[in-house]
Formats: C-alpha cells, structure tokens, sequence
C-alpha cells in the first residue's frame, strides 16, 4: 500500500498553529513521525489556516524537505498554489488533484508531465460526485485517456473514486468499491486506485472500525494507495494483512514485522 500520511493539513490544530506561528519545528515533526510509522508519501494542504495559501504552500514544502526526501503530494484546488508546490519540490512529486472534467485535466496532466510528477485524478466532473458506478467508471476513463494524451505514464496515474461519510452516502461505499474494481482494466499498465480513508467514517461513532473494515474491501476491490494517518498502527494492521491474504506477500508469523522492515524510512 501506498501510504500519503494525512497530518499535514491546516484542518488539524496543531498544523493550523504551526503555520500561523511560522513555527516550522511542529511540522517538522509531523513530517518524521508519519514518515517513521511508514509514509511513503506526505500529503501538504494548507487549508483553511491561512489566507495566502501560496506563501504557505512553499514554506511547507521547504520546511519538510529539510527532514525528508520522501514523495510530497502536494494537496490545493488552485492551480497556482500547485505550480508553487510543485516548483518548490526537489524530490519526487504527486499532484493531488485534477477533477475528472476534461477542461481540468487538459491544464493538470501537463503540468504533470512538464514536472515528471504522479497526478491523482478525481472521479467529479461537471455534474459533482457522480453518484452510480457507471458514471463514476466513466469518468476514471476519462482522467486515463487524458493522461496518455499527454504524456503521462499510466503508472503515474492515481485515480480516485471520492469515499463519502458512511452515515450521509451508505450506498456509496460499495458504488465505490464497484467502480474500483473496473479502473484497472483502463489503461496498460493500470492506473493506481487511491481514497482519502478518513472521509468515510467522517462523524460516525464508529469511525475507526468503518475505515478498518473498508480498507480490506477496498485492497479486495483493487486499492494500492490510501491518504491516511500513518501513525495508525491497527488501520495499518488491517491492510498488511489484507495484501497477505490477497497473495501480495509471502506468509510467515511475522509479516507484519517483515512488512515494516521492507518499508525504508527516507529520513535526512
Ligand atoms: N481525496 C484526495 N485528497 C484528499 C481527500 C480525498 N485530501 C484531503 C482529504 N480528502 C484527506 N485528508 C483528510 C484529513 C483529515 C481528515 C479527513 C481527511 C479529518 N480530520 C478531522 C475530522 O474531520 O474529524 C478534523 C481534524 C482535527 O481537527 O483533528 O477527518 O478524499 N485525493
């Protein structure tokens, strides 16, 4: 699983202080405990903490480049903030996200290419969310042709169904989960298939068990990718034993261990 650790987000407080204090210490260590619990990229979104998201989207990713040389995905619905982002970065760089429409990806999958960077796609076009799996394919396709159009390697491509909070959009769940399981036969090689974990369980009491629980369905349906918090030991648990039992590793007692000791952490 490709794990883009979720913390560095201006949605959570301590981020929020950290970037309104330019007190870079408390992202950078963030930065390190979601790379040493196993990130393999770390998703940057300034949020709603600061009002020139520019600024602060160059400051983030030179503050964590200063610990790290690990993947950054880099997280804004402007484009500016993503041509910044992106020509802030030294390392290997993700692009989250372009919608599904075609005026959008005629814009983002260039830019990808332009930066050799990965690009996740997101299953929303003109419409919104669409809200059956057909539409939801549809789309997938569309974010697939448009990347070969431009140059983008089908290996670099992420494609992103939109996990919706269970308790609003219960059907959801397994629309997404339906829909998955045709993206990989879009392009050759296929395009990986990522979800923002931690909007399923949005405002449920049961929050962690839903995402534990989807995960394995999800890696059943074809999900090699998750924006998640590293740090959660079982959510990773459920996933490392899912992989396992989809024949994606060998069996041994100790696979979670080797698992982890397979995981470098790409710290400075
Ligand atoms: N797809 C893609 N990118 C995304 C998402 C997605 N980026 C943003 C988001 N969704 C993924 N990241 C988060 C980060 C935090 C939360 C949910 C998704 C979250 N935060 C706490 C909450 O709402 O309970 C609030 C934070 C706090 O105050 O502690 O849930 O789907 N491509």
């Amino acid at each position: 699983m490709h794990v883009i650790g979720e913390r560095i987000n201006g949605m959570f407080l301590d981020v929020k202080k950290g970037i309104q204090n330019k007190d870079k210490s408390i992202i950078q260590k963030i930065a390190i405990d979601q790379v040493k619990a196993g990130a393999t990229s770390l998703d940057v979104c300034v949020g709603p903490a600061s009002d020139k998201p520019l600024e602060t989207m160059v400051w983030l990713v030179e503050g964590i480049q200063e610990v790290t040389d690990i993947t950054l995905c880099i997280d804004s619905p402007r484009f500016e903030v993503m041509k910044a982002g992106l020509e802030a970065c030294k390392n290997p760089k993700l692009i989250n996200s372009s919608k599904g429409e075609e005026e959008k990806l005629d814009k983002y999958m260039p830019l990808a290419a332009e930066h050799n960077a990965s690009i996740i796609g997101l299953c929303i076009n003109e419409k919104g969310i669409p809200k059956d799996v057909n539409s939801r394919v549809e789309t997938a396709a569309l974010i697939a042709m448009k990347a070969m159009e431009h140059g983008v390697d089908t290996d670099k491509l992420y494609i992103d169904p939109i996990l919706m909070p269970a308790n609003v959009a219960q059907q959801q769940a397994t629309i997404v989960l339906e829909a998955m399981s045709q993206f990989k036969m879009l392009s050759d090689p296929p395009p990986h298939i990522v979800v923002g974990l931690s909007n399923l369980g949005q405002g449920a009491k049961e929050r962690e068990l839903l995402t534990r629980t989807w995960i394995v369905m999800g890696v059943l349906n074809g999900l090699d990718a998750a924006i998640m918090d590293a740090a959660d030991e079982e959510m990773k648990k459920a996933f490392i034993t899912a992989e396992l039992l989809m024949n994606k590793a060998i069996y041994s007692d100790s696979y979670i261990k080797a698992y982890n000791a397979s995981h470098d952490h790409p710290l400075k």
